[in-house]
């Protein structure tokens, strides 16, 4: 793309009062956390050969090339890093330590399993973020973890989540950027439960007693993320939006919103400006469910946008940490990360692109015949010229050019992996 499309672009937004210049510095500035799990479809590296075991999530698809080391996935993060434009974040999840061939319990983990993860981060100026991993593990087994009837289960699942904000907090002292540690628990019931109640008020004390320490929050914050249902566990979630919506406001956490984690005709974008009245603050797990929570790799489609128009237009940008949550184990895998992430930062930049203060204009004026013309006229405003310029700045290839990277990629490491 010639500076020149940039140039003219620039005047058709300016010309309804958009400045891109500001949206291109605004898009610089916010970072996107990268899931760790897309690179081997949720396995980690507990025990060699690791894979994704209950809690009602699934990553479908045998795409040659999975990492299967720390150092394979590393490897393949830095090439999916180099290809999407700006400063990102890196989000692990327990069971990523680099455990060194030793079994270590969950309830035993601690900083020294993820100083490796640190260094990485901090020679590449990433910031990390955190999760405990409350399945795939012989405790989780039969479906039940911090609201486990058992208050010896409970408790390792408690001693779990301690340790993990401990690392959580120690990667946001090394770095010097706050790292989120997001609660999810896969909880539930596959058939019709007789008792709703005990086991949210078994949660409800797990998490008062997982929280007792306290962080300052320029170094961790804490996010609790609901569900709708889960495969076994269909019928009822111990963790539902109401639960963690009422627990995040009451214990001033992040509510953490995953766009496959609801009805599929609600709008998770209509939720933030109700949720932040009242919550201190989000975390998306950007993603896309088709017909189900299935995780698939983010577009540049409506909900997607609409998420990203919410948070500009509220200017809620800042109470707002962003991550991915998606796992495809179909397509190239990094690739997926590479996609995914462009067309989130794409969706960030179409919202920081629109014209919001002519259409509230219009709108204020009751004029909604013209709000809604332009809003959708300013879909197909010269979008593409302004994220080329952005790729270009950041020093990153531009759509259709990073391809072929991940392509020899593929054919000099991935296919090696057998
Ligand atoms: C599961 C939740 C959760 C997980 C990750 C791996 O439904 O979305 O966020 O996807 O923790
Ligand atoms: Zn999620």
């Amino acid at each position: 793309m010639s500076p020149l499309s940039y140039s003219t672009a620039r005047e058709t937004y300016a010309a309804l009062g958009v400045d891109t210049e500001a949206a291109l510095t605004t898009l610089a500035r916010t970072p996107i956390s990268l899931h760790c799990w897309q690179g081997d479809d949720v396995g980690g590296f507990e025990r060699a050969g690791a894979s994704l075991d209950g809690g009602g999530i699934q990553a479908t698809g045998n795409y040659p090339g999975k990492a299967r080391t720390l150092d394979e996935l590393r490897g393949d993060l830095d090439v999916a890093l180099g290809l999407i434009p700006g400063k990102h974040r890196l989000n692990l999840h327990a069971i990523y330590g680099d455990f060194d061939g030793r079994k270590v319990e969950r309830n035993a983990i601690g900083v020294e399993h993820f100083q490796s993860w640190i260094e990485w981060a901090k020679t590449r100026g990433l910031g990390l973020d955190f999760n405990p991993t409350c399945f795939s593990h012989p405790l989780a087994n039969d479906g039940f973890t911090l609201s486990h009837r058992d208050p010896a289960v409970r408790q390792f699942w408690i001693e779990h989540a301690i340790a993990c904000r401990r690392i959580g907090a120690a990667m946001g002292r090394a770095l010097g950027t706050p790292t989120v540690t997001n609660v999810w628990i896969p909880d539930g019931h596959k058939d019709l439960p007789a008792d709703r109640q005990g086991p949210r008020e078994r949660l409800a004390a797990a998490l008062d007693a997982v929280f007792q320490e306290s962080f300052d929050e320029q170094i961790h914050r804490d996010a609790v993320e609901s569900k709708l249902f889960g495969i076994g566990s269909e019928s009822y979630v111990v963790g539902s939006h109401e639960f963690y919506l009422g627990y995040a406001i009451t214990r001033r956490k992040l509510l953490c919103l995953d766009m496959g984690h609801f009805h599929p005709t609600e709008s998770v974008a209509d939720k933030i400006s109700s949720v932040l009245q009242f919550a201190p603050g989000i975390l998306l797990h950007v993603s896309r469910g088709v017909r189900w929570d299935s995780d698939h790799v983010v577009l540049f489609d409506d909900p997607t946008r609409a998420l990203m128009e919410e948070l500009v237009r509220g200017g809620f940008l800042a109470r707002t940490a962003i991550g991915l949550d998606y796992f495809d184990a179909s397509i190239n895998r990094v690739a997926a990360w590479v996609i995914g992430t462009r067309n989130t930062l794409k969706c960030l930049l179409a919202a920081l692109l629109e014209p919001t203060a002519r259409l509230r204009e219009a709108e204020a004026a009751g004029d909604y015949t013209a709000r809604l013309a332009l809003l959708e006229e300013a879909k197909t405003l010269p979008l593409g010229a302004i994220w080329e310029e952005h790729c270009r700045r950041q020093g990153t290839p531009g759509d259709r050019a990073w391809l072929p990277a991940i392509q020899s990629y593929e054919r000099d490491v991935l296919a090696q992996r057998r």
